[in-house]
């Protein structure tokens, strides 16, 4: 389908700034360009254009939560309204909160159509703190609890009803910290973690084999990139890295993996910081994988 990115400059829920700067990082290392080449039609809406960030310390639990809702508000906005026009939104954050606005209009896209959703949450975190066992007040720590449901009401209820989604219908890959209340939460929920140590044990292959099981023709996938997903050693620009994640290569099997099943219906590239990183080597390397994900492979295959 007819793409159309999205640019989401703030890091309104993160714990460092320069995520805001994310989209334009994402514009230069080519991202636009490597889409057209695959013979994509692709259209720049350009930015968003929310509050600045206030950088103040949290109350009662949460970071600008005034400013994150308005964030999202206009993410869910645009995404939306890309989804109603028959065209794939992909989102360039930003910081990860903003995965909350995306999921939200993709999840009423589908009640609407008639689709069954499917959300891969690719990321180091599960991001599925409330503010009550939230370490940082940060949230984008947030965003997969606020879809299942648990936050503030202007935030689960961004959409009109809450929840947003079932927490059956994601899929975590990646994963390899989560906060010690956060842990609770997510066996709670019962959500569907692929962490490092069974992508270990298993392979990344079983463990996508697995994540992907069940998608059919009827099914709309949200890939939810957040890009500390890969390991430190390939992705430093980044505000949170975690030390043992999926390497180069399993990052690419995952990517081509995903569009393999010719089902990824919405995307998000989230909380890539190119004031951490040097020569914007990230967003290389980011555009690189967003090339598998549009199916560019080594060979012909069929
Ligand atoms: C941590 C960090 N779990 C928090 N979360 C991040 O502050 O809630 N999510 N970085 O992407
Ligand atoms: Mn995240
Ligand atoms: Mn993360
Ligand atoms: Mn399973």
């Amino acid at each position: 389908p007819p793409v159309s990115i999205i640019g989401a400059p703030t890091d309104i829920g993160a714990g460092d700034r320069g995520a805001r700067l994310g989209p334009e990082a994402l514009r230069i290392a080519g991202l636009g360009e490597a889409l057209v080449a695959r013979g994509i039609d692709v259209v720049d809406r350009g930015n968003l254009d929310g509050p600045r960030n206030p950088w103040l310390a949290p109350v009662d639990g949460y970071r600008h939560l005034a400013e994150v809702v308005e964030w999202n508000r206009l993410a869910m906005e645009a995404v939306g309204a890309e989804l109603r026009a028959g065209r794939m939104p992909i989102l360039l954050g930003g910081d990860h909160c903003l995965g909350l606005g995306s999921i939200t209009a993709v999840a009423r896209h589908c009640r609407d159509a008639g689709k069954q959703l499917r959300v891969l949450w690719l990321d180091a975190h599960a991001d599925f703190n409330t503010h009550e066992v939230t370490p940082s007040g940060n949230v984008h720590g947030m965003p997969v609890a606020c879809l299942c449901g648990m936050g503030p009401r202007e935030l689960t209820h961004l959409g009109g009803d809450a929840p947003a989604i079932d927490p059956a219908v994601i899929r975590q890959i990646g994963i390899r910290s989560v906060d010690e209340g956060e842990k609770r939460l997510v066996k709670e929920y019962g959500l569907d973690v692929y962490d490092m140590r069974y992508i270990d044990e298993v392979g990344m292959r079983a463990a996508m084999e697995e994540a992907l099981d069940g998608i059919d023709d009827n099914t709309h996938l949200h890939v939810s990139f957040d890009v500390d997903f890969l390991d430190p050693s390939v992705a430093p620009g980044v505000g949170t890295t975690v030390p043992g994640g999926p390497n180069y290569r399993e990052a690419s099997l995952v990517m081509e993996m995903i569009a393999d099943t010719g089902r990824m219906g919405s995307l998000d590239i989230m909380e890539l910081n190119p004031i951490l990183d040097a020569n914007n080597a990230t967003a290389l390397v980011a555009v690189d994988l967003v090339e598998s994900l549009f199916g560019k492979s080594t060979l012909m295959r069929d």
